[in-house]
């Protein structure tokens, strides 16, 4: 039987033991080749094959609850829950999308995508199927990255006070996107010595035996001394105090093994841990080389692992890690800090020559906006570098310590706006808060060049300050750009259409070329820089406005909450005024590749052009030669 047969998770449990290592390799086969063609999460995939495969041979997952933390590993799962054919369409608007969704399969038990969320839902369904009195099993698991999530550790703390029935499955690969960090990590490094442990223990239990008279004896007294042992050679204390039972560490490569040691689990009660040892990448020698590279990568040859396009020279997260070096040359109170994401950020190299001055945190965002905060109270100069959509846990810390007590911590947000791994990970949402915490500006720049000037003109300030960019290209808009003053947009092209088209942030290059594009039309509009978000340069849209201008707001974020907002409710005096704002619905938005979701909402060129189109067509607004209230 080949993976194409398996069409429901019962075809897997049905198939002999012997079939198993066949249809593992074929896994593997079907990871690389899809991975290859559309991007998305390889090394940790490949990672988890056997696990997955044991899992489901062992649970049913029409009774049996199972909840992968974080979801990027999930793919293994899908393929053996009827999706291959989606899942070979993976993160295209009719396939798979990249994550764990309820609204994909009733087998998604829980929808995921930020880490650190598994085992509380998990142990909802747990404390859901005691208070009903039901009797299915509910696994949930955890990367060893995402155990150290704060949001993991609470929900391990409430386990044994929740639940007598729980099976946590540890996947602990040593690593999280980059080699993983922290106290915890170090702890489970200890198993290292816990293989030790397991050979030297059979070793001594045979020998012992063999000795006349006492070896009996002998054994169980060492039987004795044996959870001693295991304490000082497996991380067992620290989840046994917190009322888990331990279990491993196990071969995560071993179907047999894990199949068998899972049953057994599954047939013991009270709260449990599995922990689970497993190689990042497995099984494919480019991804097992380079497994922070194939963590989440881009379309490459499935032979070489080389990328079919190559990423663009000039990207935000680039530019971020080049300008903090200057910048900390300059001034050695400026530090980086990240949440588990030093590529990502851009901040590795920054980390590789400073390693004094670079933090990386962990998994966790809401500790690292409290921890920069702590910093900048005591004089440093924190910058702090993660994604968008991850900032939204760390909210109330930015609020409540960077915002109240107004300290300078810059926030540099990248991947802000729609990307390529759904709706979890889109960054649309964040300006929405920003926008109600005082003494919080928010800048979004449309080039490298702007992101340079705008943190050099941000370390400066003395309040905390958000810079949010989105994912690749940050190559320059402008040959030029004006000198950034606070507080101030730049026009970039002046028209004479009654139209001000107000980019923000990277939304700068799509305007010049939806500009461009009406000017072949014969219509000359004008293009702003908007550049500050909060606070916005609300004296010459005034001015636009009152001339008559219909100003068109184009934003990388939700049209709720965003700019266009920030724009329509500070210029609500402004009698007739016509501000047209263009950016994402407040909805989940549907599966498919960015360039598919800006022609699906009219965001391209043409889109944007075509909406211009409709507003001059429109009766013009009536110039206003002066404002009706003071100012
Ligand atoms: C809240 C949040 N922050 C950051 C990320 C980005 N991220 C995705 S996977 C990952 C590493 C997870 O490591 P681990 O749990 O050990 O899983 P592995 O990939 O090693 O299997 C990170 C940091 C995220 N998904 N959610």
């Amino acid at each position: 039987m080949s993976i194409a047969d398996i069409t429901s998770p019962d075809d897997l449990r049905a198939l002999p033991a012997d079939q198993l290592p066949a249809l593992v390799e074929e896994i593997r086969a079907e990871l690389i080749a899809t991975v290859a063609k559309q991007g998305g999460h390889l090394a940790s995939n490949l990672g988890v094959v056997e696990l997955t495969v044991a899992l489901h041979c062992v649970f049913d997952v029409r009774k049996d609850i199972i909840i992968f933390d974080t979801g990027h590993q999930s793919y293994v799962h899908k393929m053996l829950t009827g999706r291959l054919d989606a899942f070979r369409k993976l993160r295209q608007a009719d396939g798979c999308t990249g994550f764990p969704n309820r609204a994909e399969s009733p087998f998604d038990h829980f929808g995921v995508g930020h880490s650190g969320t598994a085992v509380s839902a998990a142990l909802g369904y747990a404390a859901a199927r005691d208070r009903t009195g039901g009797n299915g099993k509910v696994v949930a698991i955890l990367g060893d990255g995402a155990l150290g999530c704060g949001s993991s550790l609470e929900a391990i703390n409430n386990i044994a006070v929740t639940t007598r029935d729980f099976i946590l499955i540890l996947n602990d690969n040593k690593m999280s996107i980059s080699p993983n960090v922290g106290a915890l990590s170090r702890c489970l490094s200890r198993v290292i010595s816990g293989r030790s442990y397991n050979r030297f223990k059979v070793f001594c239990a045979s020998a012992v035996q063999r000795i006349p008279m006492i070896g009996p004896r002998l054994r169980t007294w060492i039987s004795r001394l044996d959870s001693a042992a295991k304490q000082l050679f497996l991380p067992t204390a620290f989840f046994e105090e917190l009322g888990l039972r331990y279990i491993g560490p196990l071969d995560g490569h071993d179907l047999p093994q894990l199949t068998a040691t899972l049953r057994r689990v599954s047939h013991l009660h009270g709260p449990r841990l599995v922990h689970v040892l497993t190689v990042k990448g497995k099984g494919c020698h480019f991804a097992e080389k380079k497994p922070t590279c194939f963590h989440g990568t881009a379309p490459f040859d499935p032979h070489n692992g080389d990328l079919l396009q190559p990423t663009p020279k000039a990207t935000f997260s680039t530019a971020l890690g080049k300008t903090l070096r200057t910048l900390h040359q300059e001034d050695q109170r400026i530090v980086a800090i990240t949440a588990g994401m030093p590529e990502g950020t851009g901040l590795h190299e920054f980390a590789k020559a400073f390693p004094n001055a670079f933090y990386d945190v962990g998994i966790a965002e809401a500790h690292a906006a409290a921890f920069a905060s702590g910093l900048a109270a005591a004089g440093q100069r924190p910058v702090m570098a993660v994604y968008a959509s991850f900032s939204q846990r760390a909210a109330d810390y930015v609020f409540h310590d960077a915002c109240l007590q107004e300290l300078p911590v810059i926030f540099c947000l990248d991947r802000a706006g729609v990307v390529a791994d759904g709706p979890t990970h889109h960054g649309i949402q964040d300006v929405a808060f920003w926008r109600a915490c005082p003494n919080l500006a928010v800048l979004q720049p449309a080039d490298q060049d702007d992101l340079a000037a705008m943190l050099r003109l941000a370390v400066t300030r003395r309040h905390p300050v958000v810079i949010r960019y989105p994912a690749g290209n940050a190559a320059p808009v402008t040959a030029q750009h004006h000198p950034l003053e606070w507080g101030k947009a730049e026009t970039l092209e002046s028209g004479s259409a009654p139209i001000a088209l107000w980019a923000v942030g990277r939304e700068a290059a799509v305007a010049l070329q939806a500009a461009e594009l009406l000017r072949t039309q014969g219509i000359a509009i004008t293009v702003v820089n908007a550049r500050f978000t909060i606070p916005f340069d609300a004296d010459l849209m005034r001015r636009q406005l009152n001339d008559g201008m219909t100003v068109v707001t184009l934003e990388d974020h939700c049209v709720e909450g965003g700019f266009g907002s920030i724009a329509r409710d500070s210029l609500a005096d402004v009698p007739d005024a016509r501000i047209v704002k263009l950016g994402w619905p407040r909805a989940v938005l549907p599966n498919g590749p960015v360039a598919y979701l800006r022609q699906r909402f009219s965001l391209t060129t043409a889109g944007i052009a075509e909406t211009i189109h409709g507003l001059l067509a429109r009766p013009p607004a009536s110039p206003q030669s002066k404002p009706p209230f003071p100012a």
